[in-house]
């Protein structure tokens, strides 16, 4: 069996999604997700001129072999351009071995281990009495946990993961206006002053049954996070996540020192090499890479079996620039991880995305029950393809008051 050709299609309503196809000479295809968010045209390129056309020809059974290849044969190892590449064809392979054995990519990683898979929305608001209304607007749909963010009194501009326009949970991330970054200003002071009270307030609204979660997107320094964990120990968290720059692995031995509440690192790791130290020494509870720049299902499926071994749950980047295809692959392996904890996800099913994306997963009080269809169990229509182009769009980014660059 043959890989005889692959395309790269960049586009989607309202993102930019990064799709791989790769065909084979038996007519089986398999599909995988590259994107990158707000760096989209990087992998695309990266697929295209390098490893395209070094795939044509080998045999996509071998899945294990092909990722050795692309990661031992670039040199220059991970970063998340090559791995998102990687990736995508990782995925992509596996979609194949699962259509050739007629079956969902789960059972070939040893069956279903629960009936469906937990997962959070975000909830926003752009202060407490919004976020609250946005919370129950999750709690109506059936979801179990959610991520609460909300504007902080007396900051100079929305906070992370706020948007500026009320319920709007898809576009705080990117703002598709043009390349330039947009700037927020943040104050760590006024965060940590308002957030820990804002918390315990939500949780007395809603009870002890939700699971909350919050993001701090890497912006407080070593003791600031160890100060605000032990802080919102109270509240009874689910998780909290990247309290510090995840880069600095030692800031968790300090808040470890000071707190009990669970800790969420990985969305921007790449590798095994950038948390098996962190799960090693036991300091995090869920680990959060994304199938897609962590280099796709085999990589992570040993990042996940790694964890295992230490009591560290998956709880898998699921931002709104994650395309159906990577959050089926990852469905795949939550189905079946032994420990596997919670999954984000926001609602990606808009008419639009059903018709470029179409599959048979589907969303039930909170609850992802991933497809029995084989392979991924998602499939991407070209034509449909044909309506999108590639929008520029950047993160913001973020200053302090005095003009500092801060992390977004
Ligand atoms: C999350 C993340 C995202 C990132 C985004 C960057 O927890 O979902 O923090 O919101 O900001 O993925 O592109
Ligand atoms: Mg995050």
């Amino acid at each position: 069996m043959k890989i005889t050709g692959a395309k790269v299609f960049v586009g989607g309503p309202g993102k930019n999604y990064v799709t791989l196809k790769i065909m084979t000479d038996q007519g089986v295809y398999g599909l995988g997700d590259a994107t990158l968010n707000n760096r989209e045209t990087l992998p695309a390129k990266y697929l295209e001129d390098y490893l395209v056309p070094a795939l044509i020809g080998m045999d996509p059974r071998n899945s294990e072999d092909i990722w050795q290849y692309l990661y031992r044969g670039a040199y220059f190892r991970r970063g998340p351009i090559a791995m998102a590449a990687f990736g995508a064809i990782d995925m992509a392979l596996w979609d194949i071995k699962g259509k050739l054995a007629n079956m969902p990519i789960y059972q070939l990683l040893g069956g279903k281990s629960r009936e469906g898979a937990m997962v959070y929305a975000h909830a926003t608001g752009a202060d407490l009495e919004d976020l609250m209304e946005s919370i129950s607007y999750y709690l109506e749909q059936g979801y179990k946990a959610v991520r609460v963010q909300c504007g902080i009194p007396g900051m100079p501009s929305a906070s992370y993961g706020v948007s500026e326009t009320k319920g709007d949970v898809e576009n705080y991330i990117t703002d598709f206006s043009g390349i330039r970054p947009k700037v927020e200003i943040w104050d760590t002071d006024r965060y940590m002053r308002y957030m820990p009270g804002a918390l315990a307030e939500i949780r007395a609204r809603f009870g002890p049954d939700l699971k909350i979660l919050h993001d701090v997107h890497h912006r407080l320094l070593p003791r600031e996070a160890a100060e605000f964990a032990k802080a919102v120990e109270p509240v009874g968290l689910y998780w909290l996540e990247d309290p510090t720059p995840a880069e600095d692995q030692d800031a968790l031995t300090l808040l470890r020192q000071h707190s009990t509440v669970p800790i969420a690192i990985g969305e921007v790791f790449n590798s095994i090499w950038d948390c098996n130290k962190l799960i090693e020494k036991e300091l995090i509870d869920f680990i959060r890479v994304a199938v897609t720049y962590a280099g796709g299902i085999t990589p992570v499926k040993r990042i996940v079996d790694l964890a295992g071994l230490h009591n560290v749950r998956t709880g898998f980047h699921g931002a709104p620039s994650h395309s159906p295809l990577s959050m089926a692959a990852q469905a795949q392996i939550n189905a079946w991880a032994p420990n596997f904890g919670i999954q984000e996800y926001l609602v990606l099913g808009t008419p639009e995305c059903d018709a470029l994306f179409p599959s048979e997963h589907r969303l039930e009080n909170g609850l992802f029950h991933v497809s029995d269809a084989p392979g991924l169990g998602v499939d991407f229509d070209e034509q449909e393809a044909e309506r999108y182009r590639y929008k520029p769009g950047s993160h913001p980014i973020v200053r302090l008051e005095d003009g500092t660059l801060w992390n977004y």
